[in-house]
């Protein structure tokens, strides 16, 4: 039987950053990884980084290519009424900013740092089965190569995303469940195109949401709220560019740009929250614990925020033999990610056109809309969320 101080589920950004984390301050892991390896360094998801999750990246020995590549943001445009309100939320919050940093980037980095110290990294190895979570000894059960394996540890990381395995193994009486569907998804569009402008821009339209955002200074990230169960092929290239002008362009401001589309895809939108995020030796992370609709870029973000706890908890154990950061772990992770739901959720009902909406609430999203760009408490409390709560580390 293989053994290591901490067993991780999955190898997507939480475990990774984990992984990292524990090596630097000598603290022995595993991560067994359901997925080829390339498969998950080319997965497109998230696109913004919070200011917290940049300072942790550079903290931690990754900031060359952040700095590099990394593309500040210092305002979201937000257009309504057929009129631009520029959000500056780097002056709304005292000087806090967002980057653009694709997670593939993200991933990419921390992938190659880990092989750089050598670390053990099995992918394509579904973990089957995790038991003794209550003793001393959980031990997680996987496939590798057509052969079953074990892997004892003092400590499990569910770091295995939202349909991971880790959930499931906590006896469901022990589990709260906090879930809504949303009656919408997003088309999400790549393009060989420059951004038309160099901020994050939302089209908050009575025919939907839409966005554009900045993958590169060649590169454009577009959203189009859709059917829950739409399909890109449903979408041709002249139906995707007519409706991206329809919800983004306003007077006074250029037209996007169009270009070569080189991805299609459709996410569907929920809220989700698992209470506690821990059961006896195992604690859950990021997606395995939590799920938030895309609109305000907060699902990796929250992911590190959960492993910049759970990293300190493990060194706070293994260091200093200080068992209450563990204990805290699932209390602390949960008062901030609440905060994060309810900014996330609210963003959604804010801009998105519900079925069945009456004229009164499309009057309300836009009252919203103008108290939040419109007036100085609106956009700081926007820039307060939108670059980063304080993660408690
Ligand atoms: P991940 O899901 O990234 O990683 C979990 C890993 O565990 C995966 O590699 C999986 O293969 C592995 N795994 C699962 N079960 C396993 C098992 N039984 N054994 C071993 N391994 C197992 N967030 C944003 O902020 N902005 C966005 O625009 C955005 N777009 C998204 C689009 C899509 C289609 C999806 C699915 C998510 C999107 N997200 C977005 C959220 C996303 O970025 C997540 O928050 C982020 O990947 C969370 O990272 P992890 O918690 O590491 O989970
Ligand atoms: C993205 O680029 O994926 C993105 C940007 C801003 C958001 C949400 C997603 O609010």
């Amino acid at each position: 039987m293989m053994r290591t101080q901490v067993g991780i589920i999955g190898a997507g950004p939480a475990g990774l950053m984990l992984s990292h984390l524990l090596h630097l301050e000598g603290i022995e892991s595993v991560i067994i990884e359901r997925s080829e390896q390339d498969h998950v360094r080319s997965r497109l998801r998230a696109g913004v980084l919070e200011q917290g999750t940049i300072e942790m990246m550079r903290e931690v020995g990754l900031a060359e290519r952040i700095d590099r590549l990394a593309l500040e943001q210092h305002a979201l445009d937000f257009r309504f009424n057929n009129r631009s309100h520029r959000l500056d939320f780097h002056e709304a919050s005292g000087g806090r900013s967002a980057w653009a940093y694709p997670q593939h980037e993200v991933v990419a980095d921390l992938m190659r740092v880990r092989e750089e110290a050598g670390a053990q990294i099995l992918y394509d190895s579904p973990v089957s089965r995790i038991e003794g979570l209550e003793g001393d000894r959980p031990v997680i059960h996987f496939e590798s190569e057509g052969k079953q394996h074990a892997l004892s540890c003092d400590f499990v990381a569910g770091c295995d995303g939202f349909r991971g395995i880790s959930r499931t193994a906590i006896p469901s009486h022990k589990l709260a469940l906090y879930d809504r569907v949303y009656p919408f998804g997003w088309l999400g569009i790549l393009a060989d195109a420059p951004p038309a402008i160099q901020d994050i821009t939302w089209g908050c339209h009575a025919d939907g949401f839409a966005m554009m955002s900045i993958r590169t200074p060649e590169v454009t990230r577009l959203y189009l709220q859709c059917e829950p169960d739409d399909s890109p092929d449903n979408w041709s290239d002249d139906r995707i560019w007519a409706e991206l002008h329809k919800r983004l362009d306003v007077d006074g401001q250029p037209p996007i740009n169009e270009g070569r589309i080189t991805q299609k895809g459709v996410t569907a939108m929920r809220s989700f929250i698992c209470e506690p995020m821990r059961f006896g030796r195992m604690f859950l992370a990021g997606d395995a614990a939590h799920i938030v609709p895309p609109t305000g870029a907060k699902g990796l973000n929250s992911a590190m925020a959960d492993i910049k706890v759970l990293g300190r908890s493990l060194v706070e154990h293994y260091k200093r033999n200080d068992q209450r950061w563990l204990d805290n772990y699932s209390d602390t992770c949960l008062e901030r990610m609440w905060l994060v739901q309810r900014f996330s959720a609210g963003l959604c009902t804010m801009v998105h056109q519900f079925p069945g909406d009456s004229d009164f609430q499309r009057r309300m999203q836009l009252a919203e809309l103008n108290y939040m760009t419109g007036t100085h408490e609106g956009r700081a409390a926007f820039a307060h969320n939108f670059t980063g709560l304080p993660v408690h580390a």
